[in-house]
């Protein structure tokens, strides 16, 4: 097995700054807590972005400046979230791809998001895949339920590889309307994720405390992490995270013990056939 690459997902678009202060929200927040989560171990960082209010936003200008803050600070691979909020239409969502991110989130269906619906339309999964291989944007496919990924399947032979040839997928797990956060249905996955190009590889993520049974089975399965405060707002019972650090430090943690020590950024682009 390789090592273990690592993501931080340090905003996400749902908890609000009021009720959890320490949320990266501000372009200068967000690139301190991005330099400190690369040196302790993350490849990858997830972002969304919020406006001056925190609320969640999708503004091209700040998405641009956002990208090149993060690159011109750190080596990470930016990710932009092309899912946005459960409220963002999807022309938005597609301009995303504008701000050029070397990588972008593309959902593989729609599911119930808490009281909310998380809406991914058969078209516009197309749209996104065709438009990433036309700006050479390395897709990560978020799987939030076991049939998503034979939408995938499907998705690749009607359309073709994603750019640069490799499938990475990332198990979103225990959103209420998904998947549950269980080595059960991560096995599940896993199995299903054979059924993909050989050598597609995956990350995985649970929300709340489905967190740390989703590392265990992510790392005894061959699989990487996703960790990070857009998933995990408690870090155990009756005790708030403290930063997206404290998260990443853990899963670094979980990852030495397991063997499979962190990839640095350049092992990940390489596992992810970013590397011309
Ligand atoms: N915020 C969720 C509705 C993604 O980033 O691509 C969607 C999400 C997935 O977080
Ligand atoms: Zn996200």
């Amino acid at each position: 097995m390789t090592g273990t690459l690592i993501t931080v997902a340090p905003t996400g678009a749902e908890s609000s700054k009021a009720a959890v202060p320490a949320l990266p929200v501000t372009i200068d927040e967000l690139v301190a807590t991005a330099k400190e989560c690369e040196a302790l171990g993350a490849a990858i960082v997830h972002v969304h972005i919020r406006d001056d209010a925190a609320e969640p936003t999708l503004d091209q200008g700040r998405l641009r400046e956002t990208v090149a803050a993060l690159r011109q600070s750190t080596d990470l691979i930016v990710q932009l979230s092309s899912g946005g909020a459960v409220t963002d239409p999807e022309a938005d969502r597609l301009a995303v791809l504008d701000a050029r991110p070397e990588m972008a989130s593309c959902t593989m269906g729609t599911v119930n998001f808490g009281d909310g619906v998380f809406l991914n339309r058969w078209e516009f999964i197309v749209d996104l895949h065709t438009r990433m291989q036309d700006k050479g944007i390395v897709p990560e496919y978020e799987i939030f339920d076991l049939g998503q990924l034979t939408t995938l399947q499907r998705l690749l032979a009607q359309h073709g590889l994603p750019y640069g040839g490799h499938v990475h997928v990332d198990l979103v797990m225990g959103v209420p309307g998904g998947m549950p956060g269980t080595a059960a249905a991560l096995v599940a996955c896993h199995q299903a994720i054979r059924d993909l190009p050989a050598g597609s590889t995956f990350s995985a993520t649970g929300i709340g405390r489905s967190t740390i049974p989703v590392i265990l089975a992510s790392l005894a399965t061959g699989g990487h992490l996703r960790v990070g405060m857009e998933d995990t707002v408690t870090y155990a019972k009756g005790r708030p995270v403290e930063s997206n650090m404290q998260l990443v430090a853990r899963a670094v943690g979980f990852a030495q013990l397991a063997q499979r020590p962190p990839l640095t950024t350049a092992e990940a682009r390489e596992l992810l056939g970013m590397v011309a």
